[in-house]
């Protein structure tokens, strides 16, 4: 049987959280039809038409916000329920289009096993090079299988894997169906403006990927986040210079109807940690986003409380990306659950979720302030700027003396990639992009005649620009340069 290939996992607190997640899904709540077909009346949740989790967000080289989700069953079947994931985008944060199914469980899970034991939990997706890279963990469920303490009972193994897609709507091959040093779920793939791309899973890991974007660099680390709270759904953004972690902390108990707020129960909470070196240590930062529910002061109340019926549930995670100015933190309700099945008289199903976006901002030191969760949602943004900046329109040749001047570019609200073509490379080298006063916006590892683009890291506003070769004794030549993504194509 092709399920003992899998290497067994340790049945840690995750695994049992999850599987009571399942069991009081099905036992106390029960299965419930989603039969008020009204239209959904708040801004929160954003997909209104399927039910949305795990949104993994980024901007990709159209210049609109892209994000790639989990799709939850719509009978409430739960986690084992979980197999495709849907690419949504949007020019202005509100209006989001639903490119429909990219990836499939079928697509990986071999023919003679049951469906309902393999599962695709959490992915991220990522530009690179010209190509999209999917990163998605297999949850598999072992039903009669030993468990380490030597106990017949539910053993649960999971890894990540990696597709490629051409485009971020069309269908995703895969690439790597077990990327090698991996076990765990949850991947988040961060691309730093140094121009490495690390990812990251299950239980805090990170590794460096190599150029081919499907097996790992270096060794994983255990990353040291300062706390003890970590439970998963990993995520790094970068500001400023400082790197940030956020995740999904480990809760206790289900939460008690009269007494929600409970201070002596472990919160279901985001919170960060942060550093100013990639690899750490980092420092506990506090909350990102408080319990689901929690100060949500409009909208509905569960029948006979003070609080949003959703408030009840604990699946959370997180996803944060900039957008022109602004930051987006990315989670998910049972909102959209709670109207469907009798329009908010109940909480919603635990695994019935949907995707919500609320502003992320931050304190003057660069800590986060707690995300106020709203059920109306974000406000549309338009962007009025060009698409594209071209700073070099005449070949021009560079080598490590030379670096190349650009005053006064107005980079506005942002810009999100850069692109630059090259000739006559004789030695690999790095080419950094840099502003004046010395931020460094990306690095583009040049090895051979071609473009290269990379994405950057918060480059906006009026800069002088520039662009230095590192490496290279010799001189190669550049024939056109420009920044890009910095505003939707539609
Ligand atoms: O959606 C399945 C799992 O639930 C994800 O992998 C976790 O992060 C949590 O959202």
């Amino acid at each position: 049987m092709k399920r003992t290939r899998n290497k067994i996992l340790k049945f840690d607190r995750y695994s049992a959280i999850t599987v009571i997640a399942c069991v009081l899904q099905l036992t106390v709540f029960g299965q419930k039809k989603n039969s008020n077909t009204k239209t959904y009346p708040f801004g929160n949740p954003i997909i209104k038409h399927r039910y949305t989790a795990d949104a993994s967000p980024h901007v990709m080289p159209d210049g609109r916000m892209w994000m790639v989700t989990s799709v939850d069953s719509e009978d409430g079947g739960g986690y084992p329920t979980m197999h495709k994931y849907h690419t949504f985008s949007s020019a202005d944060m509100v209006t989001w289009k639903d490119h429909g199914e990219v990836f499939n469980i079928d697509d990986v899970m071999p023919k003679d096993v049951k469906k309902q034991d393999w599962a695709l939990w959490a992915p991220d997706m990522i530009y690179r090079n010209g190509k999209y890279y999917l990163y998605y963990p297999i949850w598999i469920h072992h039903a009669d299988s030993i468990r380490p303490n030597g106990k017949e009972g539910r053993v649960v193994t999971s890894y990540i894997g990696v597709a490629v897609s051409d485009a971020p709507d069309k269908h995703f091959k895969v690439l790597k169906s077990k990327i090698e040093g991996t076990a765990g779920i949850d991947p988040a793939v961060f691309a730093d403006n140094d121009g490495s791309v690390y990812l990251l899973w299950g239980h805090k890991k990170m590794a460096k990927l190599k150029d081919n974007m499907m097996e790992l660099e270096t060794k994983p680390v255990d990353l040291d986040l300062g706390t003890e709270r970590f439970m998963e759904a990993i995520w790094m953004h970068k500001r400023n210079g400082k790197y940030y972690i956020s995740y999904h902390t480990k809760y206790g108990n289900k939460i008690d109807k009269e007494t929600p707020d409970d201070p002596s129960r472990d919160k279901s909470e985001i919170a960060y940690s942060y550093a100013d070196n990639i690899n750490g240590p980092y420092k506990y930062g506090g909350i990102v986003n408080y319990e689901l529910g929690v100060n949500v002061n409009n909208g509905p109340k569960l029948p006979g409380k003070n609080y949003v019926p959703w408030r009840l549930t604990q699946s959370n995670h997180v996803g944060i990306a900039e957008f022109h100015g602004q930051d987006y933190l990315f989670y998910h309700t049972s909102a959209l659950s709670s109207w469907r099945q009798d329009e908010f008289k109940n909480m919603g199903t635990w695994t019935q979720r949907s995707v919500c976006i609320d502003k992320l901002n931050y304190n003057a030191d660069g800590s986060i302030i707690p995300v106020q969760q709203t059920i109306e949602g974000v406000e549309k943004i338009t962007v009025r700027q060009p698409y594209k900046i071209e700073l070099l329109k005449n070949t021009v040749n560079v080598n490590e003396s030379k670096a190349l001047s650009f005053p006064n570019i107005q980079l506005g609200t942002g810009y999100y990639y850069f692109s630059v073509e090259v000739k006559n490379v004789t030695t690999a080298f790095l080419l950094q992009v840099k502003t004046k006063q010395g931020i460094l916006l990306a690095t583009l590892p040049v090895k051979q005649n071609g473009i290269v683009e990379v994405g950057l890291n918060y480059a906006k506003g009026l800069q002088d620009i520039l662009i230095s070769p590192v490496g290279n004794t010799e001189a190669a030549t550049l024939k056109s340069a420009c920044f890009f993504a910095g505003s939707p194509s539609k």
